[in-house]
């Protein structure tokens, strides 16, 4: 269906306000809102799934007219607290309209960090309380219309309901003009990174292309796999993970090579990641100032520096690049700083590759060769 469309239904819903967290499936959408009112006013694009759905409900209780939030179904772990404690019926009954992604939807090929969540997703949104209408490419004007239908009395009752789209079930949508404001691309920054690296180091990366650029660099490089956590799913929790392997090993050194959209995600991270004083763990913040994994919707505004976030956190060595010249120059400061905790932000363009691959190792295979060199 085209999104035009879509969202011309949507408004005889009540629907005029419009958040959510990108996602690739949904890139239709989320190009058609960006050009249509940019990223404030009618539309925000929120730092994790939750809040947009807190937004909405705040839109609805000074409105009375219901939002749009939208999400991958990934996000649906991070909006299930307000769904169930916030708008759900038994509590304030507020409504609200998701759209929801479906990755890994069964039958259909998808990457593995889906495969579960995709299996559940219908159960998890009705758990939640909604009613799941699905938008695929087959769902005509007709079809369409039978669910505006129906959704209109649920949500004047203070009910919600979810449009699960399947892959191609929305289409249309200009794509956003990504960010370029430095000299280099996030894979540029890891092949220095590893490379500045010690043989020995761990790393664990961030979810989406950063994963993909590391193991298809290690492999170009000529390296093995079996130091590198790749964080397929569970967005903005790669330092948890990290901080968690760093703690039980004080003699090891780990990286972690963090998004801005994930670290904005979860950013209380950061705060506990300073206060546990892991001086084993360099944290690296791979700032595009997009989400550019899933289609380059700017991370707030695209101006978010993280480097003063760190020091008030109380990292105790915070340096930047925005230049190869400049990460060549911090690097080695960064590893001869042992002792002190660190953090490094990289100001990068936005993109990547047209033919990044995907890892070939599946998660376990990836987890099983870690835990072997850790002696595990
Ligand atoms: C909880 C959750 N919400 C949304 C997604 C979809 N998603 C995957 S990667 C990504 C963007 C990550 O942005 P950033 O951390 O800035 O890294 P970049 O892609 O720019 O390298 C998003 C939104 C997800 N995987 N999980």
């Amino acid at each position: 269906m085209d999104t035009r469309l879509f969202l011309r239904g949507l408004k005889q819903l009540g629907v005029g306000f419009y958040t959510g967290v990108p996602d690739s499936l949904l890139k239709p959408l989320n190009d058609t809102l960006y050009a249509d009112y940019g990223l404030t006013g009618a539309h925000v694009v929120t730092a994790d799934e939750g809040g947009a759905v807190a937004l909405a409900a705040g839109h609805y209780i000074a409105t009375g007219k219901p939002a749009m939030v939208y999400m991958q179904n990934s996000g649906i772990g991070n909006a299930v607290n307000p769904l169930a404690s916030l708008t759900h019926g038994l509590v304030y009954g507020i409504p609200c309209v998701l759209v929801v992604g479906w990755r890994g939807e069964p039958g259909v090929h998808d990457e593995p960090q889906h495969a579960y969540q995709g299996k559940v997703t219908p159960q998890m949104l009705e758990l939640c309380g909604l009613r799941v209408f699905a938008l695929d490419k087959g769902t005509d004007d007709a079809a369409f219309a039978g669910m505006l239908e129906e959704a209109a009395p649920l949500l004047a009752k203070g009910e919600s309901v979810a449009f699960l789209v399947h892959k191609g079930g929305l289409t249309g949508g200009e794509p956003v003009r990504m960010p370029q404001r430095a000299a280099m691309t996030r894979e540029d920054a890891i092949r220095t990174l590893i490379q500045h690296a010690g043989g020995q180091d761990y790393f664990v990366s961030t979810t989406g292309k950063a994963s993909r650029e590391l193991f298809e660099l290690r492999k170009a490089l000529g390296h093995t796999h079996e130091r590198d956590f790749l964080t397929v799913g569970s967005m903005g929790h790669a330092n948890m993970i990290a901080l968690g392997m760093a703690k039980a090993r004080p003699n090891d050194t780990f990286w972690c090579l963090d998004g801005d959209g994930a670290a904005l995600m979860h950013l209380g991270g950061l705060a506990v990641e300073a206060q546990q004083h892991a001086t084993n763990l360099i944290h690296v913040l791979l700032n595009n100032g997009a989400h550019e994994s899933v289609g380059g919707m700017p991370v707030v505004g695209g101006g978010l520096r993280f480097a003063p976030l760190a020091e008030a956190a109380g990292f105790e060595l915070v340096l930047t690049a925005e230049n190869e010249t400049q990460l060549n120059d911090v690097l080695p400061r960064v590893r001869a700083a042992q002792g002190k905790q660190r953090f490094v932000e990289i100001l990068l363009n936005a993109g990547a590759r047209e033919d990044l691959g995907r890892p070939t190792q599946t998660p376990k295979e990836n987890l099983a060769s870690l835990m072997q060199a850790l002696g595990k």
